[in-house]
């Protein structure tokens, strides 16, 4: 086996003690050029982890399975391995770093035998950016190359931007056997390295996403002051050429992408207003000389949810993946093209489903369950910049300013369409309590709600105490701060269907909220928070009666109560953690719903 050479002293030494443990066969590095993408390409097709799609009516798409038991991210899986325990807090899985490198490294011992280790050098955010963070994977998996080579920068420009002795956060990944039973991914944020392993699914492997971007970047933005957030970004442009930008936390697949790229309904279209994408997952966030906050989105791709996804909910979606795209666990066509559920178009009469068996439309299971052709949680990979309303802002290296933050989550009953909080404070408050539906993103008992404050759960690499303590702190340093609203898309009648049209329809509150933002609208003030006055938000071309609104915003303060009763329980478990600042906004909020 020969090792590469490269001036950077540690990288080099790194990379030949991973393979030392690893034993692959050889090492490639990964430079970023077409040539290679094709080869690899080739390379995974012939060996059978790709499956070239019909090139002429999907030029560039592969598509690639899973393993059965591989199919979203794994928390209870997931650690942080630091000193002491209490840095990771009650919303991380825990171990200490000697032991977890010992654990994982029998997994790894001779992982890569028969196999090739690719070195993957990456920049979250345009390469050289002060603000952008460099990583290197190691992996044996060409289908995590060709995904990282389309959510990240990675190639020969970051390898030179490394020089002979910058930082870079060491990641290691090997698909091992894929036995779930060894799975591990381990985050070690006092060695600025992740070790993933017998995983080949998305965030448990794309180690720039939600290891480095989120768990270990939070980490970071505390001890520097700014803030790694589950966000996405976007720009909403008025008639008048003004544009809003606007970054929203929800939990995962609970509609992050399609607001991030939202298509104005006609008539809004029609009077000028106009979407730009920045970023639909990950936002990171600093404080500027204007005293605002400023948002970048360090990724370079999308790894989207496809069921549900077609050309009504999501129309930017759809074009944005017709061409280089990696389709994963969706349903086969037999003519070499793509289904999924509530795609485009009737289903498909037979296919190959997400496991690879033969698949007959309205085919039922022996508890005569239909069984679906593609995995709820199947994905899509794309480059933003194939996005038709994507920003060119987004390689400013400064990001784009914050007018607004918005919370939410899938809450069938309870949660208001929109409510604006009362000040900076009050909103964290808000993202702390949050709460939402299960969804098939992870692994769990679907539909159960759950607290999941600011959607970083999952994401939050140190206690959730210390990082509330934190977004105070960032309130506090700014002068102009985003206003802080929660939304809730979801809200269901008796009938079990949602009131709310959502998607596309969405921009009518996001434009209430910039008129908010812009002190061009008054509002009505409840215990919650701010809520709009119908006659407020822009109806036009959609039939929305003032008695289905209603039903939007009932405040049912027996529910209510109950609620806060378990959002205390809650916030309790951070014990002396917690800032008595938002123990005291949940006792003001408790007594408000008192009177
Ligand atoms: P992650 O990639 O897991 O972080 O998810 P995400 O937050 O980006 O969610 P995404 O936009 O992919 O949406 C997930 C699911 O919610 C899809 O099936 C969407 O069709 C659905 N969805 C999104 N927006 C709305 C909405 O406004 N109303 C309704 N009813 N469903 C929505
Ligand atoms: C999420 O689950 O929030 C995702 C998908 O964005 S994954 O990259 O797998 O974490
Ligand atoms: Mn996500």
């Amino acid at each position: 086996m020969d090792i590469l050479k490269f001036k950077h002293k540690k990288l080099q030494e790194w990379i030949a003690k991973m393979a030392e443990m690893c034993q692959p066969d050889n090492i490639i590095l990964i430079d970023g050029s077409e040539e290679q993408k094709k080869q690899l390409q080739e390379e995974a097709v012939y060996n059978g982890e790709i499956i070239k799609l019909d090139q002429e009516k999907l030029p560039g798409c592969f598509y690639h399975r899973t393993h059965p038991k591989d199919v979203a991210r794994t928390e209870n899986l997931t650690f942080i391995c630091t000193k002491k325990k209490e840095t990771v807090g009650p919303n991380n899985n825990w171990m200490l770093p000697s032991q977890a490198y010992k654990k994982a490294g029998q997994y790894f011992k001779n992982a890569m035998k028969g196999r090739t280790m690719y070195v993957i050098p990456f920049s979250m955010g345009p390469v050289g950016s002060p603000f952008s963070k460099i990583g290197v994977e190691l992996t044996d998996s060409i289908y995590v190359v060709l995904n990282m080579l389309i959510m990240t920068k990675a190639g020969n420009a970051v390898l030179e931007y490394l020089g002979e002795d910058k930082e870079f956060t060491k990641c290691l990944h090997a698909k091992a056997e894929l036995d779930s039973e060894k799975r591990l991914i381990l985050h070690f944020p006092e060695d600025n390295a992740i070790w993933s392993v017998n995983s080949g699914y998305g965030g448990n492997v794309l180690l720039g996403k939600k290891c480095l971007a989120l768990r270990l970047a939070s980490f970071m933005a505390k001890k520097e002051g700014w803030l790694a957030e589950h966000m996405l970004i976007v720009g909403i442009e008025d008639p008048s050429g003004r544009i809003e930008y606007i970054t929203g936390a929800f939990p995962s697949a609970c509609g992050k992408t399609n607001l991030a790229m939202i298509v104005p309904p006609k008539a809004l279209k029609k009077k000028g207003y106009k979407v730009w994408t920045v970023g639909d997952d990950i936002a990171w966030m600093r404080i500027d000389s204007d005293g605002g906050l400023w948002a970048i989105n360090p990724e370079a791709g999308f790894f989207g949810v496809l069921p549900g996804t077609n050309k009504n909910t999501n129309p930017n979606a759809m074009e944005t993946m017709r061409k280089n795209t990696i389709y994963t666990n969706v349903l086969l066509k037999p003519d070499h093209t793509v289904w999924w559920e509530d795609g485009d178009g009737p289903a498909p009469a037979k296919g190959i489903d997400w496991l690879g068996l033969p698949w007959k439309k309205g085919q039922k299971d022996e508890f005569g369950k239909t069984i679906t052709g593609a995995h709820p949680n199947s994905r899509f990979t794309a480059p933003i910049d194939q996005c038709p309303s994507h920003s060119y802002r987004r390689e400013h290296h400064h990001g784009v300013p914050v007018s607004s933050i918005i919370f939410g989550g899938r809450r069938e009953t309870l949660a208001p369409l929109v409510f604006e909080a009362f000040d900076w404070q009050h909103g964290v408050f808000l993202g702390a309590t949050m709460a939402s539906a299960r969804t098939a993103a992870q692994y769990g008992k679907q539909g159960e709600v759950r607290r999941d404050p600011m959607a970083m759960l999952p994401f939050c690499g140190y206690n959730m105490g210390d990082y509330f303590t934190h977004w105070i702190k960032m309130g506090r340093s700014m002068w102009k701060k985003p206003r802080i609203f929660m939304v809730n898309w979801f809200r269901k009648d008796e009938k079990g269907n949602f009131i709310w049209p959502g998607f596309g329809e969405n921009l009518r509150i996001l434009n209430w909220i910039n008129l908010r933002c812009e002190g061009k609208v008054d509002a009505l003030k409840t215990p919650l928070g701010y809520i709009p006055k119908y006659e407020d938000i822009d109806m036009d071309g959609l039939d929305f009666p003032r008695k289905d609104w209603d039903k939007l915003f009932v405040i049912d303060k027996k529910e209510w109560r109950k609620e806060i009763k378990e959002q205390k329980e809650f916030l309790g478990t951070f014990g002396k953690q917690l800032p008595k600042e938002i123990w005291e906004e949940a006792c003001a909020f408790e007594k408000r719903m008192k009177k």
